[in-house]
């Protein structure tokens, strides 16, 4: 059985982080070791002040500890940092497991804004994380924040899709994932990049009007499950983006409020049936 270490907060309320990365990557087959980050009685987005421990001085001596026991993991997935001091730690997770495939999902804003803990050196030290990671998910307002730019949210065409993958890839990562992104023929898709065979993928779907928190979390997790239970990038992105086009259907068709995340507990057992997909078209 694979087994991932999990490097992201714990939040009570609004499923995002590890109370969705766990039972996700738990459904496909993968074993999942959290390694907590902060532990939150919400998530930041529409529950007002937020109780909060960060647990910063509390990744390190758990490495410690695996790496004393000779633990050894698949795949290392960081998510949610707290603190700048956290790129560190993670920094020292990756270097400890160098045959783990690194996921780093550059958590740092949605809809062309910054999230308000995510600081002026988050920012700038997350490209530390870029550089040593296998694969990274941003998703159109996090690219833009990566490549230096203003966040820009109107339709791009194939070329600058292409151009704004490649030019993510230069800066470490094999593969790169970018989520949400509007392009200029009317489609909504995500979009990926695999640098080592220079093939480039779009994967469309419909959207509903309505935007869900977590969301982010979800489409990482059914993309490094398939990743490692073996599809191939294409199908990955397939897969992860019809799951999370039917769950945000079912939770749209209910009118849930948006800010307690999508109702993956309904849409779960679909993972389970690992069906082969074929959504995926060349960008
Ligand atoms: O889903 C990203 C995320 C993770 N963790 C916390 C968040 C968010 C997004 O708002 O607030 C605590």
């Amino acid at each position: 059985m694979k087994r991932v270490a999990a490097i992201h907060d714990l939040s009570g309320m609004g499923r995002c982080s590890l109370s969705v990365i766990l039972p996700t990557l738990s459904a496909m087959g993968i074993q999942v070791c959290p390694v907590p980050t902060a532990i939150l009685s919400t998530h930041t987005g529409g529950f007002g002040e937020v109780e909060l421990r960060d647990l910063t001085d509390y990744i390190s001596p758990a490495l410690e500890h695996y790496k004393r026991l000779g633990e050894d993991f698949d795949c290392i997935y960081s998510g949610f940092l707290a603190s700048t001091g956290q790129i560190d730690h993670c920094l020292e997770f990756f270097a400890s497991f160098p045959n783990a495939l690194k996921v780093v999902d550059t958590v740092m804003g949605d809809n062309g804004k910054p999230y308000r803990t995510c600081t002026e050196e988050l920012r700038r030290r997350m490209s530390e994380l870029v550089a040593v990671a296998d694969i990274i998910t941003p998703n159109v307002t996090e690219t833009a924040m990566l490549l230096g730019e203003e966040p820009d949210l109107m339709p791009m065409t194939s070329q600058q899709a292409k151009s704004r993958l490649a030019r993510l890839a230069e800066k470490g990562p094999d593969i790169v994932v970018i989520t949400g992104a509007d392009m200029a023929d009317g489609k909504k898709c995500n979009l990926g990049y695999d640098k080592r065979n220079s093939s480039f993928w779009r994967v469309p779907y419909h959207s509903v009007p309505a935007n869900y928190p977590g969301t982010g979390d979800l489409f990482a997790s059914v993309l490094i499950g398939g990743l490692l239970r073996g599809d191939s990038l294409p199908i990955a992105i397939s897969r992860s983006t019809g799951y999370l086009e039917t769950t945000i259907k079912a939770t749209y068709s209910y009118s849930a409020e948006a800010r307690y995340g999508v109702m993956f507990e309904r849409t779960l057992p679909l993972l389970n049936e690992n069906k082969e997909q074929d959504n995926f078209e060349t960008l």
